[in-house]
């Protein structure tokens, strides 16, 4: 994978990258996922795009996460795609069909993705409060108007996707759980049969050169099916359970959505809705506890369930460490930890950096080169990691920063990585990689 500038000399170089890589996917209103892959707003994405922009500029970095909660539905739902004016994205607005359902004026797709948002804020403002002035004034006031509009993000997935009180978030599609072709769903899909589908033509594989690194049409035509079944009983909270034939108990969402409960009631607390932080508590206690009852005894990682046949879901994914981001529990802390260092993860010694996989290395079915079936995430990694810092693992933290950072030093800033060879795949360019490049450098 020639890098006409690579290899970059320090982490200085590695900083001004991608100060680069974010200033060119920035097209002024947002900062789009990747240059030609994914030329519009992901709502994750922008997340991590938001941290990573507030090491550079706090204004910028708010503006990011403006701009997405002025696509958020009536219902408090955040939709997974706010769309520029790029043509390319398939499926683009049209196919999702959500026009008259979003609000009046954005163009977004009708799912969401994982809650990661109130967490992020929070590392916005305390960064902007540490650096005072200007920048602090800006970040608090915005905390402080956009308080509730988070809330009522959380209310939503809490109400529309847990109101059966497991503590647990439904997905209606394996997009929703930001990890589309994860093993974790192959069950689930293996049982989605695509009706009467209107056709349609792929434009990913067109920029992937490389097929084999993405998922493959019958996927897509899974994906699409789902797209259909919901855009046809127009995205009504109420009707999805009786239409759709993907539902899935998100373990990885739900501790997200456990730890940034947490987040948000440390906002509310700090910048002018105190009155709100118990109840917001009782939220992150209600999913930090769905979270821990899926931990399966024998293997020690948190799993899935299909929602449908009502089986849990086995195959050894990163999400089944969700309760390293959540959990209360020290003795089930503990046993993840060290369930992470061990050789199906981190401690495999073919591994070409010592960081863990999106698919066990020893996983019969690993393909180390597609998508989320095998190669290594950056973003992931360093979400993971600062979730073990926050409950002082500090040694897991230094280990995985210089990990990535080595990692990063390749140049290109890809989309995902071989796990054994290092070899960047997927997008380059990809702006969370390059977020999190400055976050670890920060
Ligand atoms: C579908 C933008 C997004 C990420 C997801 C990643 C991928 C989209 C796609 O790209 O998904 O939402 O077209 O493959 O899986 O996590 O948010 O970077």
């Amino acid at each position: 994978w020639p890098n006409p500038d690579a290899p970059l000399k320090d982490h200085a170089e590695l900083g001004d990258r991608a100060r680069a890589v974010l200033a060119a996917n920035d097209t002024g209103a947002m900062v789009t996922a990747a240059p030609n892959l994914y030329p519009h707003m992901w709502s994750w994405d922008a997340a991590f795009v938001a941290a990573g922009l507030s090491t550079i500029s706090v204004p910028r970095a708010l503006a990011e996460l403006a701009h997405l909660l002025g696509a958020q539905w009536e219902s408090g739902m955040i939709p997974h795609i706010v769309f520029s004016e790029a043509p390319g994205y398939f499926p683009g607005v049209d196919r999702w069909r959500t026009e008259g359902v979003s609000p009046p004026g954005v163009k977004s797709s009708g799912i969401c993705q994982p809650p990661v948002h109130a967490t992020l804020l929070r590392r916005i403002v305390e960064r902007a409060t540490a650096r005072g002035g200007e920048a602090a004034r800006l970040a608090e006031d915005f905390a402080r108007q956009s308080v509730p509009q988070w809330i009522r993000w959380h209310g939503w997935l809490r109400s529309a996707r847990a109101g059966d009180g497991s503590g647990l978030v439904t997905i209606y599609h394996g997009w929703e759980s930001g990890m589309d072709n994860s093993p974790r769903f192959d069950g689930p899909y293996s049982r989605v049969q695509p009706g009467d589908l209107e056709p349609f033509v792929r434009t990913d594989t067109r920029i992937v050169e490389d097929a084999s690194q993405r998922p493959s049409d019958e996927e897509y035509a899974r994906y699409l099916w789902l797209v259909q079944q919901m855009a046809d009983a127009a995205f009504d909270d109420a009707r999805l359970p009786g239409v759709v034939d993907f539902q899935v108990k998100d373990v990885f969402a739900s501790a997200a959505l456990a730890t940034a409960n947490e987040d948000l009631a440390v906002l509310a607390e700090r910048h002018g809705h105190a009155g709100e932080a118990p109840r917001l508590r009782e939220w992150a206690e209600e999913f930090r506890e769905g979270v821990d009852s899926t931990v399966d005894p024998e293997t020690g990682l948190a799993r899935d369930r299909d929602v449908l046949t009502g089986e849990w879901i086995d195959p050894p994914t990163i999400a089944g460490f969700a309760p390293l981001i959540s959990t209360a529990d020290r003795a089930l802390r503990e046993r993840q930890s060290a369930l992470i260092d061990g050789p199906d993860w981190t401690g495999d010694p073919r591994l070409a950096f010592p960081l863990p996989a999106s698919t066990s290395t020893t996983y019969g079915d690993l393909r180390p080169r597609q998508y989320w079936r095998g190669p290594v995430w950056p973003v992931m990694n360093w979400y993971l990691a600062t979730a073990l810092r926050r409950h002082g693992d500090e040694g897991r933290y230094a280990a995985w920063r210089q990990a990535s950072l080595a990692q990063l030093m390749e140049g290109h800033f890809g989309e995902y990585y071989e796990p054994f060879t290092g070899e960047p795949l997927g997008s380059w360019n990809q702006s969370w990689t390059a977020a999190v490049a400055l976050e670890w450098l920060d």
